[in-house]
């Protein structure tokens, strides 16, 4: 017996509904990604801006914790001091690349309290997985 509506899972079906479900994890990976970094709706001259300076090194950021008020059009500023780093912030779709003493001005908006990792995309050196950092909007 097997419930209705669903055929038993053997031989070739078998394959076709562990290919759903690796298609389903992958679209569960893949979702990770929550806000735009900038919502269309989001006008800029009506939003408050608070812009915080990031310098990064090996192997940190710092500061390594930045907290931001919820519905704050947030601006890092980030500067490498040593070298290619990278700045990955996973939850608004950002990644960039850090060269050497060229500032980058990263820009997103926080719409609701949350704490939103960030860590450095680019290799590094041996402390690059520790490259880590954390935005928190209160
Ligand atoms: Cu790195």
């Amino acid at each position: 017996m097997h419930p209705p509506f669903f055929p038993p899972i053997t031989g070739k079906s078998r394959m076709k509904y562990l290919f759903a479900v690796l298609l389903f994890a992958l679209a569960a990976c893949g979702s990770a990604q929550q806000f735009d970094a900038i919502p269309p709706d989001v006008n800029r001259q009506d939003v408050p801006n608070d812009t915080v300076s990031v310098t990064a090194e090996s192997f940190r950021f710092t500061p390594e914790v930045i907290r931001v008020k919820t519905g704050t059009l947030v601006t890092l500023r980030i500067n490498s001091i040593d070298g290619t780093h990278g700045f990955k912030l996973s939850a608004f779709g950002i990644d960039e690349r850090l060269d050497e003493n060229v500032p980058k001005s990263i820009e997103f908006y926080v719409s609701r309290k949350g704490e939103y990792d960030f860590r450095c995309s680019h290799f590094c050196g041996l402390g690059h997985l520790g490259m880590t950092g954390r935005i928190i909007v209160e």
